[in-house]
């Protein structure tokens, strides 16, 4: 029986080709060990937020299933951030290519590398529906507590 845990990625990019930056993430995402694509959301389009003036961004999220652990997954998103040519300059600059972890099982994280689950979970509107329409496509089991 499959005993991953349930993380939600967000995807992000406002340089380039937006589109095909978001589909290999996706693509890699499916590939990675121990983990499945469980459900994508649809792609939208979001006005920039924070400080720095910059383009308009596609953001889309995605559900894995992974026996990683949070760090593990951390190390493989910023080797698929890399691919995509990704440099890190300004932060919340712009970007060919930004993968969030968002929520990662009930677990919290707080260490130098990772904040799980993701600060600006609650202001994001976007996020939050992206999690919803994934909740829809793919209910969570419901908890032993429940
Ligand atoms: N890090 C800590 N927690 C996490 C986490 N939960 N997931 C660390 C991923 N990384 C996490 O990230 C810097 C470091 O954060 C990483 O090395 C990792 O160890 P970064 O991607 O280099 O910097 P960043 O993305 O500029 O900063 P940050 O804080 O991740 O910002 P966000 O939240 O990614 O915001 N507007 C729209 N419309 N849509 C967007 O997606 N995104 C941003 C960036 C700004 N404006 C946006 C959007
Ligand atoms: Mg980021």
């Amino acid at each position: 029986m499959w005993t991953g845990e349930r993380v939600y990625v967000a995807l992000g990019s406002n340089v380039g080709e937006r589109e095909g930056h978001l589909a290999h993430a996706r693509a890699r995402l499916a590939t990675l060990p121990r983990t499945r694509l469980v459900a994508a959301s649809r792609v939208e389009q979001t006005a920039p937020l924070g400080p720095v003036p910059q383009d308009p961004y596609l953001n889309q999220m995605v559900l894995l299933e992974t026996g990683l652990t949070p760090a593990e997954l951390l190390r493989h998103l910023h080797a698929i951030e890399a691919e995509r040519g990704r440099a890190r300059r300004v932060r919340w600059g712009p970007r060919t290519l930004d993968l969030d972890i968002v929520r990662f099982g009930d677990r919290e994280v707080r260490d130098a590398e990772l904040t799980v689950p993701h600060p600006e979970l609650a202001h994001r509107d976007f996020w939050l529906r992206e999690i919803a329409e994934l909740d829809a496509a793919a209910p969570p089991l419901p908890s032993p507590h429940d």
